[in-house]
């Protein structure tokens, strides 16, 4: 089968969408940090959208992204031959969608050029620096400070204090710094972290970056499961041509930006995204409700056998733990932006992750929790805490988290997996909570367990 191109994009079977505008004529206005299936299915393709509708307005085009991979080639490999070309597929009860997005120029592989990643970084027509590296690559600690030993040559921060020093030295502007991760205030915690790295270096390059860049939050969602050879296969067939760096997702797509940008941005308002002033709302909306759920199901869905979303929301023995989840406990602790129905939200969250078509595997989920249940879990914990009040949903949820630690489910995947299993097996389970969350934490600060809550937890383990 041929495989997609800008030299066989002419070939692409009728039906399937693709961008209009003319590719070569657009500048590299974007780095973007981890260029996975995620930033595929809902920035890039916000981008693409905005680059067509962006033509003859204020905010133009020149939005092209360069994607930058800081541990392996994999994804350099499958799409540099396709000249970044790649489609996005949404699949849902009716037919599936697909749309080749052309906003992806290149990728690099930072370890292999570690100075074209600067050189880009530095250019004069890069605007904004994006991210999604995942929760663990911001490199944090469990009191969310920088951790010296994850911010070494590997991390962003090498990168974007290097760039950021020759945009100085040039006496060009700053950047917008967008990170587009699952954290709690993800603009804010990424412009402390890269503060407190490159404070260690040079105090004046600190002080130009928070003079000159901004940290926007952002809320970002699309259910996007990794990409399967089953996925490669379907996509081929209906674009008539392969697609090694195809993407599946959902119809639904949600982004919230602040409005906060060095130097202007794609036209993102014209193609869905919302602008406001604070995300707050809208982000631990979307952490707490749609990721404390899903973090739930993936440990109770595993511990009882199922292997995807759909299966696990559907069990009436999980069931009722995530609603109440969801309902009682997660929006109980929020404050809604005006006109944000949060009854309304929960019902479509749960209509999303019934959605049979995505395959989403509970493993993927249930991996990185140590980076994970902090701002989906843990927040919502304390704040009901403070009021004297039980969250026995969540607590459910941690139990099964723990017996994920303790190996109920096959391996574990966390950067935290060798200290976490060790509290477990060094203790009996009614210690558990203290091993974790006690004197010599594991896990972020946000949350310290009650005498109640460790029996609650020990007597499901
Ligand atoms: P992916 O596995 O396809 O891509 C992950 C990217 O992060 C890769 O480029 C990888 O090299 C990079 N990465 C992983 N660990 C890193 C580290 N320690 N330092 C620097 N880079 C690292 O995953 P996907 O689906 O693209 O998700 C990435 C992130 O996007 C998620 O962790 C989450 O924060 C966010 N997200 C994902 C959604 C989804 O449904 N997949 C939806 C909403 C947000
Ligand atoms: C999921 C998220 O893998 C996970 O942790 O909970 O990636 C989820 O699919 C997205 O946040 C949905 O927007």
């Amino acid at each position: 089968m041929t495989r997609l191109s800008d030299q066989s994009l002419g070939r692409l079977a009728p039906g399937v969408t693709r961008f209009a505008y003319d590719r070569a004529a657009q500048a590299v206005g974007i780095v973007h940090f981890g260029i996975g299936a995620f930033h595929r299915a809902h920035q890039a393709w916000y981008t693409d959208l905005a680059m067509e509708a962006g033509a003859g307005t204020k905010h133009g085009r020149d939005w092209t992204i360069a994607g930058v991979s800081l541990r392996s080639a994999g994804v350099a490999e499958q799409m540099n031959p396709q000249d970044g070309l790649y489609s996005v597929t949404e699949r849902s009860d009716a037919a599936p969608r697909a749309r080749v997005v052309g906003s992806v120029r290149q990728v690099l592989v930072a370890p292999q050029d570690p100075a074209a990643v600067v050189a880009l970084l530095a250019a004069p027509a890069t605007k904004i620096a994006s991210f999604t590296i995942t929760e663990k690559g911001y490199g944090r600690a469990a009191d969310g400070s920088l951790d010296p030993a994850l911010a070494g040559e590997g991390s962003i921060y090498r990168y974007l204090a290097e760039g950021l020093a020759q945009r100085r030295a040039a006496k060009l502007p700053g950047l917008t710094l967008l990170s587009c991760d699952n954290l709690a205030d993800n603009g804010g915690q990424l412009g402390r972290l890269l503060g407190e790295h490159v404070a260690r270096i040079d105090a004046d390059l600190a002080r130009w970056i928070a003079d000159e860049c901004t940290f926007p939050g952002t809320m970002v969602d699309r259910i996007v499961p990794a990409t399967t050879p089953e996925d490669v296969a379907v996509v081929e067939g209906l674009l008539g041509l392969s697609d090694a760096a195809a993407v599946v997702t959902e119809p639904f797509s949600q982004w919230v930006i602040e409005d906060r940008f060095a130097q202007g941005r794609p036209a993102w308002d014209q193609v869905g995204a919302q602008l406001v002033a604070d995300v707050a709302p809208y982000e631990t909306a979307k952490l707490r409700m749609l990721n404390g759920a899903h973090s739930a199901l993936a440990y109770l869905g595993l511990g009882r056998g199922h292997v995807f979303v759909h299966e696990a929301v559907a069990d009436p023995a999980i069931r009722p733990v995530i609603e109440r989840l969801m309902q009682q406990e997660a929006a109980a602790s929020l404050t809604p932006a005006p006109g944000q129905d949060l009854e309304a939200y929960a019902a479509d969250l749960l209509a999303r992750f019934a959605n049979p078509s995505l395959h989403h595997r509970l493993v993927q989920i249930a991996m990185d929790g140590s980076q994970k249940i902090p701002q989906r879990w843990l927040e919502t914990l304390a704040h009901h805490q403070r009021r004297g009040a039980e969250s026995p949903a969540i607590l459910t949820a941690l139990a099964a988290w723990l017996r994920h630690l303790r190996g109920d489910n096959g391996p574990v995947d966390d950067p935290l997996s060798e200290p976490l299993q060790a509290a477990t097996r060094s203790a009996a389970p009614g210690e558990w909570l203290d091993a974790l969350f006690g004197a010599e934490r594991l896990v972020s600060a946000i949350w310290t367990p009650t005498v109640s809550d460790r029996d609650f937890v020990a007597r499901l383990l």
